[in-house]
């Protein structure tokens, strides 16, 4: 949710807080005495990792440290959620489940692993604490940062759709997300919060698409068809009037790639009764028409 949005309901309170810095945590911390703590906080772009790999690991491992351990000490009852991403799979082939091996290839999937290792699993172990992770795949909807490729697509497509944006350029089209919609895995982490003893889920829909098929879906939401032509770094999408909309361009790539994740949430279904109620076609449908409406907003 945006912070604008946040600031404004009348049901929540903001406090400040910054996992950079322990005194902050403390502050917020005792002020909140929270029952339930979920820490979705992160440098969550992959591709930025691989530039800025301390930064990652200062947030997503040494930040999650601080505020796990200060909870210890000041609401040490809390029942903690801490986000764990389907990016620690790395180069381990779908599907993949709580039993698959780690394997992380950026420095974001790495920091991750740490974090999940050893403050959920060995804090959990060590201090009995009530601390769990969703082991999350791509959660993705209109809110998504623009720079991520579901939310990057949906928004070009709509400018161009409207005539402000001729093309738009992307990195690797093969490489394979299973996308659900964040709403759905929401549902999930609270409800790991509310089972008798803390366990880890893997949080995914089962179903996995290339970059190349979110386009297509993305386009054909907004009645377009792309056609793609030419290969590696002259690939090229173009329109029903052969005008290029996509690109490949060489800067979007990554140093090292996941190229394939699809999830295995069968003991989620299980054991929380969860499940996506989200299909592929429905959240690229959701994502396409707020962008649209988005941008016809911003023309007026
Ligand atoms: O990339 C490829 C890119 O940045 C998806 C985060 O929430 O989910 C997210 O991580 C795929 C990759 O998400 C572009 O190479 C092609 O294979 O949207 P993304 P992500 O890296 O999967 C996991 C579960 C998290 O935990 C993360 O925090 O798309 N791709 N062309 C591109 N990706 C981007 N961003 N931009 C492109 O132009």
């Amino acid at each position: 949710m945006r912070l604008k949005t946040i600031a404004h309901s009348p049901r929540l309170h903001l406090l400040y807080g910054n996992l950079r810095d322990s005194p902050a945590i403390t502050r917020a911390l005792k002020e909140a005495q929270p029952d339930e703590i979920y820490n979705l906080a992160a440098q969550s772009d992959v591709g930025i990792s691989f530039k800025c790999p301390e930064e990652t690991w200062e947030v997503n491992y040494a930040g999650a440290k601080r505020l796990i351990r200060e909870a210890m000490r000041i609401c040490p009852k809390a029942r903690i959620y801490h986000a764990s991403t389907s990016e620690m799979f790395g180069t381990t082939p779908p599907p993949q489940n709580e039993l698959s091996a780690f394997a992380p290839v950026s420095p974001y999937g790495e920091a991750k692993l740490k974090a999940y290792r050893e403050l959920v699993c060995g804090y959990r172990a060590k201090h009995k604490l009530f601390i769990c992770s969703g082991i999350l795949f791509n959660h993705e909807s209109s809110r998504r940062g623009e720079h991520f490729v579901t939310r990057k697509t949906t928004l070009s497509l709509a400018h161009i759709k409207l005539g402000l944006q001729k093309s738009f350029a992307l990195g690797n089209l093969e490489a394979k997300r299973d996308w659900g919609f964040a709403g759905d895995s929401v549902r999930a982490m609270h409800l790991m919060l509310q089972q008798k003893t803390p366990k880890d889920y893997v949080i995914a829909t089962g179903e996995s698409h290339t970059v190349r098929e979110f386009v297509e879906a993305a386009a054909k939401e907004l009645g377009m068809t792309i056609r793609w032509s030419g290969k590696g770094l002259r690939e090229v999408g173009k329109d029903a009037k052969g005008r290029i909309v996509v690109r490949v361009d060489k800067k979007f790539f990554r140093p090292s790639e996941v190229r394939d994740l699809r999830g295995d949430a069968s003991s989620a279904r299980k054991e929380l009764r969860w499940k996506s109620h989200t299909s592929f076609k429905q959240l690229v449908r959701m994502m396409v028409s707020a962008d649209l409406k988005n941008v016809r907003q911003q023309m007026h």
